[in-house]
């Protein structure tokens, strides 16, 4: 019983916003509403498109019911308290619920080669925007209006839209490493953060650039030395066989010979697909190791509170010989 919508949309290429699909030995059955019928059958082979009748989890309960299902598997991190109960009270008592996570994520983590082409694309024009952006940087814009002019530009080169809202800060607000943006106007001698993503083709990209208006202090010019230098060493880890924990390690080793450690206060990257967070998890303490096909995002980050932030994000495919910097956008430090 596939809840989620990215794990159906990969199952099946159907892009409605509802649904639930069936896999079972007797075939696929996708259930949705009218809304989505005629366009389920227009993006789909070899799946059968049902309507479905009052609320969609009593729905696919009744259906369950009168399959006769004995055992039903779902991922419980896909469904709420409120969606599984109606599920269960109209499946009946017949079915076995069974709670297996990850099963069509693990899938959606190795891309194929029409996929990776596809993400190639989102990413060279999440590079684009972010140069466009950099661009737009004066003493006195607002972190609203690049915002805003971000979104712009990524429809204008073809995006369906932005992959995450995105991040525009200014000053101290850099050392939040999810501002959200807001107006406050960019002064002289400030640190900014940009990080956003595009989706195109149904595939999200995610960059970030951090550069400095004004003449940059040299302590500043030396974080941005360690964090760039962190990210090169997490992108060299990045490689078939590499265990996620392995290539966090390469970032979070990398500032602590620069005694930066302490302020870098998130995870070194995540998978990139369908979803702009999914597997891989490039974190502390994951065991999984990377195999070709997996495309991960690499961003490690200082962020010293009151003063400012920096962080550079790439995003990177894993082959069977190396990897592959898909984003494009120059890395040096730059100052406007
Ligand atoms: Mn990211």
């Amino acid at each position: 019983v596939v809840t989620h919508a990215p794990d159906w949309h990969y199952l099946t290429g159907f892009t409605g916003e509802s649904g639930v699909l069936l896999v079972a030995e007797r075939g696929t059955t996708l259930v949705t509403d009218g809304r989505f019928t005629v366009q389920a059958k227009e993006e789909t082979t070899g799946v059968k498109v049902v309507l479905q009748k009052g609320g969609l989890y009593a729905s696919v309960g009744e259906t369950i019911r009168g399959w006769k299902w004995k055992t039903a598997g779902f991922d419980p991190t896909q469904l709420t308290v409120a969606q599984f109960a109606a599920l269960k009270r109209a499946a009946g008592s017949g079915a076995n619920w069974k709670k297996v996570s990850g099963l069509v994520p693990a899938l959606r983590a190795v891309k194929d080669a029409s996929e990776l082409e596809q993400m190639r694309k989102a990413a060279v024009l999440a590079s684009e925007v972010v140069e466009r952006a950099i661009g737009m940087l004066k003493p006195g814009v607002r972190e609203l209006e690049i915002a805003a002019e971000v979104e712009f530009q990524m429809r204008k080169l073809g995006a369906s839209g932005p992959a995450f809202q995105t991040i525009v800060a200014f000053g101290e607000r850099a050392a939040l490493p999810h501002a959200r943006p807001t107006a406050r106007k960019l002064g002289k001698n400030e640190l900014v953060v940009l990080d956003l993503g595009a989706i195109l083709g149904h595939y999200c990209s995610d960059i970030t650039r951090t550069v400095y208006v004004g003449k940059a202090p040299q302590r500043v010019r030396r974080w941005y030395e360690a964090v760039l230098e962190a990210q090169q060493a997490a992108i060299q880890a990045v490689q078939d066989g590499a265990g996620w924990g392995e290539v966090d390690a390469a970032a979070r080793d990398t500032l602590t010979r620069f005694h930066l450690d302490r302020y870098f206060v998130h995870s070194t990257g995540h998978g990139l697909g369908l979803e702009v967070h999914e597997d891989p998890r490039l974190a502390r303490g994951q065991t999984a190791r990377l195999v070709p096909g997996n495309v991960v995002t690499i961003e490690p980050g200082v962020y010293v509170a009151g003063v400012g932030g920096i962080r550079i994000e790439d995003d990177v495919a894993v082959h069977r010989n190396g990897n592959e910097v898909l984003t494009r956008a120059p890395r040096d430090f730059i100052e406007i």
